[in-house]
């Protein structure tokens, strides 16, 4: 499989213009959207519910956000995962559950979310994330880890799996902070409410927690500044799915972290169910899962990207 690259186009030649030209939607004048009742709830039930049965599952594997590392389910004492998922869409050894992933990712509602506020035209899905309950999440511009070339076009999509409260560990947006890149070491992006230096250069940076209800997608633009607080209590979930897309066409810029082997093609992504997403991940789900079990059992440190602070955001305890 070829590394990630830095310079996809599209068959025809063609580079998308940016994300926020000609449109005048939320997404593009604010670099976020809150769409109320997009996902149907039946199809988040069904995710939920193969999610509930397949916990104990021994083909349960999978690479873990946060640590990086291939993981078996770590359950906390209310049987909610305390690791979050990394690619869920993947996992091919449990077709019923990679089914009620596919089944939001790839679906018509997720792409009228797309196309309402980002405009007519072919996307490309790059990774997935499942959370079933609350972790924290770093403040950080999804640019640092992913975006396309020039920067400011991945759009992140959080889909509320449930009602979300303040003392979930909302999700959480800095407003107007997505002019451009900001380097990583600018700002003590732990504490940006106290950062004089952000205070200053972002005088607009306000905070917003987000409260999605079971359903609402939030979109948000690579540049815009963002996180997760962490939960009130442990009792309190926050049950989310969280995918990244660009228009197809749009060069990628390189990983932070270089692989040898990358399940990605950027250049010629694989069909979904929905004729207008595409999948960069172009490996087989099966081997994907085969791999999730086989490497699990390993836990080289070979396998746990570099772990400095810049892969290391989410909050695993
Ligand atoms: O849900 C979260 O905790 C954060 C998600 C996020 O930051 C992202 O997808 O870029």
């Amino acid at each position: 499989m070829a590394p990630a690259t830095s310079q996809a186009t599209s068959s025809a030649g063609t580079v998308a213009s940016n994300l926020s030209s000609n449109l005048s939607t939320p997404l593009a004048r604010n670099g976020y959207a809150l769409i109320k009742g997009a996902i149907p709830a039946e199809r988040i039930d069904a995710l939920l519910d193969s999610l509930g049965r397949i916990k104990r599952s021994r083909r349960f594997r999978f690479r873990a956000q946060g640590t990086n590392s291939f993981e078996a389910p770590n359950l906390d004492g209310h049987g909610n995962l305390r690791n979050s998922i990394h690619n869920p869409h993947l996992l091919g050894a449990l077709p019923g559950f990679q089914q009620k992933v596919e089944a939001i990712i790839f679906s018509e509602p997720l792409y009228r979310c797309l196309h309402d506020q980002a405009g007519e035209g072919v996307y490309v899905n790059w990774q997935t994330m499942l959370f079933d309950r609350s972790v924290g999440t770093r403040n950080h511009q999804d640019s640092w880890y992913l975006d396309t070339d020039p920067p400011g076009g991945v759009i992140g999509a959080w889909i509320a799996l449930e009602d979300i409260t303040m003392d979930c560990g909302p999700f959480k947006i800095y407003e107007r902070t997505n002019r451009g890149r900001i380097d990583p070491g600018a700002y003590d992006f732990g504490d940006l409410e106290n950062d004089r230096a952000f205070q200053c250069d972002h005088p607009e940076g306000r905070c917003v927690r987000l409260l999605p209800a079971k359903g609402d997608v939030i979109l948000w633009d690579s540049l815009l500044v963002h996180g997760a607080d962490m939960p009130a209590s442990d009792v309190k979930t926050r049950k989310s799915l969280t995918a990244h897309f660009y228009r197809h066409g749009r060069a990628v810029q390189d990983q932070p972290i270089k692989r040898s082997f990358s399940i990605y093609d950027h250049r010629q992504p694989a069909t979904s169910r929905h004729k207008k997403i595409l999948k960069a991940a172009t490996i087989h789900p099966l081997l994907y899962s085969g791999l999730c079990i086989g490497l699990s059992a390993i836990r080289s440190p070979e396998l746990v990207g570099s772990g400095n602070a810049l892969t290391e955001i989410r909050t695993v305890n």
